[in-house]
């Protein structure tokens, strides 16, 4: 175990990752064979919470690992415990410290001082929630502590969620502190665990165990602490004994339904891909090429 990065992180399991040595916020690491990914938040003295810098880095290492053909599951995590009151979290949502009238301040610290005019206000942790939703890879919340607030959205985004049986626990805080995730966060946890489960949880913002939460469907699986990230990596490499082009089909089959015409854009993509490999497909660009009448014979209108 290396205490240096997290409490639950093994050290013998994990690389640094080339390029990513100057982040401050997230922790980023690949697993040695360099088929997992391991993403987590790194202000453990505020429960994770994130400041604009943090979705910065968010944003750049889960693009990191979108983008490597090697890596199949990430798992987004928060390191701890905190070092003030041993408390652990997955992520507290938004640095309410540096909350403005027009949304979070671009600042050099965490006050509100050296704003960036052009990048305030930005809620960028939006296009964070559509990159997990749209990579085509499986991301796992694991989940070591509090998920509240917009960290509560992060976990509802990723495909599927492990919590800590001891410190796992649930809290959708946006109405106590006049913030609402309209979007996935909200509308598609009712999906997930039914419409009046979902609004008693933001209406009334609430604390759930793990427990309660894997009751309602909004997490697969509880497992005791110390065991929480082996978990995490077990249920990884198990997803990567799959193929790689059934899980994209099935992960954009599953967002297809509530995604609308995006969903529909992006599997009907991944289909084009795939049309793209058959021998059909190379004949009517073969007979573009050619100037010549496409011969479609050998293919014949299957039912
Ligand atoms: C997480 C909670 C429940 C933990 O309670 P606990 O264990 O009693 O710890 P505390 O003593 O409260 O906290 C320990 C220290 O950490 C600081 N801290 C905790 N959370 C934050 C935070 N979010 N921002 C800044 N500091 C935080 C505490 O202040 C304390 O520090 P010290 O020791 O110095 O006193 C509890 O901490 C809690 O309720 N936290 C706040 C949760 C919250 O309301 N988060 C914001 C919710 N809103 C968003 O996230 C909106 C932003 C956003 O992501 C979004 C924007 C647009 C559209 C959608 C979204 C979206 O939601 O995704």
């Amino acid at each position: 175990m290396s205490a240096e990065v997290s409490e639950l992180f093994d050290a013998s399991a994990w690389t640094e990752v080339d390029g990513f040595s100057a982040l401050t916020d997230i922790t980023y690491h690949h697993s040695v064979d360099g088929r997992i990914a391991r993403v987590a938040f790194d202000r453990p003295e505020v429960r994770n919470a994130f400041r604009p810098h943090t979705v910065d880095e968010l944003y750049a290492t889960l693009e990191d690992a979108r983008g490597n053909p090697r890596v199949g599951v990430v798992l987004l995590t928060g390191n701890g415990p905190s070092p003030k009151d041993g408390g652990w979290a997955f992520c507290s949502g938004g640095d309410q410290r540096i909350r403005g009238r027009d949304g979070y301040k671009y600042a050099d610290g965490e006050t509100a001082t050296g704003i960036d005019a052009a990048r305030s206000g930005r809620l960028h942790i939006l296009e964070v929630q559509r990159l997990i939703r749209f990579m085509p890879k499986v991301v796992i919340a694991v989940v070591p502590g509090w998920a509240a607030g917009g960290g509560h959205s992060l976990h509802v985004v990723c495909d599927l969620t492990i919590a800590s049986e001891e410190h796992g626990r649930f809290k959708q805080t946006d109405a106590d502190v006049g913030s609402f995730d309209a979007g996935y966060g909200s509308a598609y946890f009712a999906r997930q665990i039914g419409q009046k489960n979902a609004r008693e949880v933001f209406f009334l913002a609430r604390e759930y165990s793990a427990r309660r939460a894997y009751e309602m469907g909004a997490v697969n699986a509880v497992v005791p602490h110390a065991e929480l990230e082996a978990t995490a990596i077990e249920w990884a490499r198990e997803i990567l004994t799959k193929s790689p082009t059934a899980i994209r089909m099935l992960k954009f089959a599953f967002n297809a339904v509530d995604d609308g015409l995006v969903g529909q854009q992006v599997f009907a993509g991944e289909a084009t891909r795939l049309a793209y490999g058959t021998d059909e497909a190379v004949e009517g660009r073969d007979a573009f090429l050619e100037k010549r009448e496409p011969d479609w014979s050998p293919y014949p209108w299957q039912f």
